[in-house]
């Protein structure tokens, strides 16, 4: 009787201590997992630069259609001045980044653009002002000014 306990008690053991092996293991990937996500932050982090420098200003292009923007990652320099050319490839688009007063529509097929003064540093949301079906308030973009 003795022996038969003391088998339970070491089964339960090495029970445990391959149980503890397992949990310790998948947490290990996971944390290398979670490295791997921070650095591919860490990269949005520092980003490019969007469009290109005609005559001093910034000029990016801008394309709208249901229900996104290309790019939909805008990153121009603190102090830049700005000119954001957006396309309407479909159906009428809109634009607007309300720290920075743009608030532009854009009738279907046309192109419109605008210029400003990227004077404030930080990430801020562009959207879609016209409505244009269902998906319309998905319709956003990030304006990041570094
Ligand atoms: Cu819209």
């Amino acid at each position: 009787m003795k022996k038969h306990f003391s088998f339970i008690i070491g089964l339960f053991l090495v029970m445990f201590t391959s149980l503890h092996c397992f949990a310790t293991c998948s947490r290990k990937e996971q944390c290398a997992k979670g490295r791997h996500h921070k650095t591919t932050g860490e990269i949005s982090e520092n980003p490019k630069l969007s469009g290109k420098i005609e005559n001093g200003i910034r000029v990016v292009e801008v394309k709208a259609s249901r229900y996104k923007f290309e790019p939909d990652y805008i990153v121009v320099a603190l102090g830049e001045k700005v000119r954001l050319v957006v396309t309407a490839t479909d159906v009428a688009h809109g634009l607007a980044i309300s720290e920075f007063k743009v608030n532009i529509s854009v009738p279907a097929g046309e192109t419109r653009s605008v210029e400003f003064i990227a004077d404030k540093q930080g990430k801020f949301n562009a959207h879609c002002i016209v409505y244009c079906g269902p998906g319309h308030s998905d319709m956003q973009a990030s304006f990041v000014v570094k």
